[in-house]
């Protein structure tokens, strides 16, 4: 199948492949985000572009400049007056959530090779997206937008940009291929990556190792049975193992022909495909195949060369019904992009593109597009609605903003109670233990309720937020019932690991010693669930804060479960004294979220040699300038890697990390306060700096709301605080 042709691609893209004041993002559906391009002259008028729309392609917003702020608890303000008009009408806030730069390609190659196609406008600016994207020294990409480039990367962005419709010969494929081929060309790409081109006839299955369907037939109390794997490695490899199982391939044309020759170094006809099964390029690996794994997939090897292997079709039904429990729970957006993509390429395979699920997977793919000033992304997933709508309500509440005399702080509170309130999950999903899902009564999700999935510290900043709104302030009503918020309660309390510490979806179902069997070379600690020290503490927290206003529901079973967090994240802390990040970057983030857990539990700087040493740790990475910046590095090697510039994201977790450890030195607080004002542009905004995120240990992916809410929360939390020991 071709698409239509584009014409020529210019090689310099800084400047837009669409008119700009055309794109519309629109807002349904408790937070749905779907980017629009207007074709006619009657949308144009009908539908003007908003402030939401300009900020986020990059356009002036034309918002005023504000009185220049005094103190910190004005910088906060005016950092709010700016942002309350990125609230969308709906009361959310909306926003970018790039990063990864192996998302796209999932997007490109499954929609080509199911037959679906994108508008001539989306093609351009995902053509422009990377193009800009692409490493400037070697015109490659990495696995994500700020790592060096790789074969992963590389490879799979050089197919979608062929597929999108750029020549050969254009000079960006040109440089990227050299780059490749330096690489040593595509037989040295990372399985998921091998993968993906098995998928579009430009790889061999030959050249995979197996991912049998069959481990679904294993009686469930075996340990490596895949229902006790990480909800995503296991949403990721359900549909993989089924399009392996029935070696899907796209049909051969002359752009596949074509690519078979521009993606490796040798003749594709000759290549031994079985001997490159564990080939991987040395920049791309990050967690090597065990031995123990490389024995596994010799002895599937074995099974696979049975003409049809034996439990096959049986195997397959199972997998493809677990695909399909899927998409109905979540709306055909799956849990994430990769495993929306792959689920979409096998509903084809099996129900070709009549029907609902074509139709729905079709449609449900734009969830995951995002146009930025560069171009279109593709979103981690299909955005990130709580967690920013959550931590802003908060730090907007707790900075004493909510109560405005000119009440527009009030009315965009009142609008975020409402949104938050119908986010809330009020069921069970369907099919509840037959797909091996936890509960999701009472939950809040990371993004829409309709995506559906349970994640703890969601649940938690969402409860927070919650009671904020209904408690703290004087004009807004209790939309949320006890009940619900008992529920979200019960969900939380399920959520905690015999160990005390919380994980992010799920109980941690297997063992550790599955990561021996981790196949993705190019991420950490897939495998299974672990207990992270920001989840955990955002989960006890909220419990506190329920406790205080509702103090008559499971008050022995909190105070248990915050007893067993507290030496959870007594047992993880380091040496020198700062926790290990997995979501944010890392150990700034996660310190911040340890010592929020330490206040609770009465340890502070001035009684625990605990919170002094993390002190310690924080005060001696301030920089000159006062602020505090660390780069995604450190999460990569497990070593405080530093910034060269310090971030104002990062400042502001400190600086509330020191404030949670109520640290008595003044000095360091108001330096990074005044590092945080002085970067506020006169608006009351700031600029995008680096990346903010992380997950897999090796993948950056970006939260530039943060930059918002994390600067707000601290401005005002510090003013109060700075006075608090003025006064004492
Ligand atoms: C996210 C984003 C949010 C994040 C927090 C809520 C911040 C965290 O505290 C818990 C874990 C969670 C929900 C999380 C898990 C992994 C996600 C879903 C992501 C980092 C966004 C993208 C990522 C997902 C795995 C990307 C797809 C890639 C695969 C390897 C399948």
């Amino acid at each position: 199948m071709a698409w239509a042709p584009l014409d020529d691609i210019p090689a310099n893209a800084s400047a837009p492949f669409t008119d700009y004041a055309k794109w519309r993002l629109e807002v349904s559906d408790g937070g749905r985000h779907i980017w629009h391009y207007l074709c006619t002259d009657e949308e144009y008028e009908r539908w003007p572009q908003n402030t939401v729309d300009k900020y986020w392609l990059g356009l002036p917003t034309n918002l005023p400049d504000l009185p220049p702020a005094e103190d910190a608890l004005s910088a906060a303000r005016n950092g709010f007056r700016f942002y309350r008009n990125l609230q969308s009408d709906d009361g959310h806030w909306a926003g970018e959530f790039g990063g990864p730069m192996f998302l796209l390609p999932g997007l490109v190659l499954g929609s080509y090779v199911a037959g679906m196609t994108f508008t001539r406008e989306e093609r351009l600016e995902m053509i422009r997206y990377l193009l800009n994207r692409a490493n400037p020294d070697d015109g490659g990409w990495g696995i994500h937008t700020e790592g060096c480039s790789t074969v992963f990367g590389t490879a799979l962005n050089y197919c979608s940009m062929r597929i999108l419709g750029v020549d050969a010969e254009h000079p960006a494929m040109i440089k990227a291929r050299g780059t490749l081929h330096k690489l040593g060309g595509a037989t040295g790409i990372p399985s998921w990556g091998k993968f993906w081109l098995s998928v579009l006839n430009v790889h061999d299955w030959d050249g995979c190792n197996p991912i049998p369907p069959e481990l679904w037939l294993l009686p469930e109390w075996l340990p490596v049975h895949p229902s006790k794997w990480w909800v995503h490695t296991r949403s990721v490899y359900i549909p993989m193992s089924y399009l392996y199982g029935v070696r899907f391939q796209a049909e051969e044309n002359d752009l596949i022909l074509s690519l078979r020759k521009e993606l490796y170094v040798e003749d594709y006809d000759k290549i031994d495909w079985p001997a490159h099964r564990n080939s991987i390029a040395p920049v791309d690996l990050f967690a090597p195949h065990s031995a123990l794994l490389k024995s596994c997939d010799a002895i599937l090897g074995a099974y696979e060369s049975c003409n049809l292997p034996p439990a096959r079709n049986i195997a397959l039904s199972r997998v493809y019904q677990l695909i399909c429990f899927e998409d109905e729970n979540t709306s055909y957006q799956s849990i994430a992009p990769v495993s929306k993509m792959l689920n979409l390429v096998c509903r084809f395979h099996k129900e070709g593109r009549d029907g609902e699920a074509f139709r729905m997977h079709d449609a449900r793919r734009r969830d995951f597009m995002w146009m930025g000033e560069d171009g279109m992304r593709v979103c981690g997933t299909n955005g990130s609605q709580l967690w920013d709508t959550a931590f802003i309500t908060q730090a907007v509440v707790e900075g004493g903003l909510a109560e405005d005399p000119e009440g527009e702080n009030c009315e965009s509170m009142m609008k975020a109670l409402d949104w938050l309130e119908k986010c809330q999950i009020q069921n069970n999903p369907c099919h509840y233990e037959n797909a091996y899902r936890h509960r999701t009564k009472g939950a809040w999700p990371f993004s829409t309720k309709e995506q559906g999935y349970t994640v703890s510290d969601c649940t938690a900043e969402g409860l927070k937020a919650i009671l904020y709104l209904q408690e703290h302030l004087t004009y807004t009503s209790k939309l949320v019932p006890e009940q619900r918020l008992r529920d979200a309660v019960d969900t939380m309390l399920s959520m905690q690991n015999p160990g005390g510490g919380v994980a992010s979806f799920e109980l941690a179902r297997g063992s550790a010693l599955l990561e021996v069997i981790n196949p993705a070379e190019v991420f950490g600690d897939i495998m299974i669930e672990y207990p992270y020290p920001e989840c955990t503490t955002s989960v006890i927290t909220a419990l506190s804060i329920f406790r205080k206003y509702y103090p008559h529901y499971r008050g022995e079973d909190i105070e248990d479960a915050t007893k067993r967090a507290i030496s959870y994240l007594h047992s993880v802390q380091r040496p020198d004294g700062s926790w290990y990040g997995s979501w944010g970057i890392c150990f700034t983030y996660a310190t911040m979220f340890a010592l929020e857990s330490l206040a609770l539990n009465g340890e502070t700087f001035g009684s625990s040699e605990r919170v002094q040493k993390a002190c310690q740790f924080l005060t001696s990475k301030q920089m000159e300038d006062g602020g505090w910046g660390e780069t995604y590095m450190s999460c990569v090697t497990g070593e405080y890697a530093q910034h060269q510039k310090s971030q104002v994201v990062q400042t502001a977790w400190a600086v509330l990390a020191l404030i949670y450890a109520e640290y008595s030195n003044r000095e360091p607080v108001e330096k990074g306060v005044r590092l945080v004002m002085s970067r506020q542009l006169p608006d009351g905004s700031w600029a995008q700096e680096s990346i903010e995120g992380i997950f897999n240990k090796n993948c950056a992916i970006s939260y530039p709301n943060f930059k918002f809410s994390f600067t707000i929360w601290m401005l005002g939390k510090a003013h109060h605080y700075l006075r608090s020991l003025k006064s004492s």
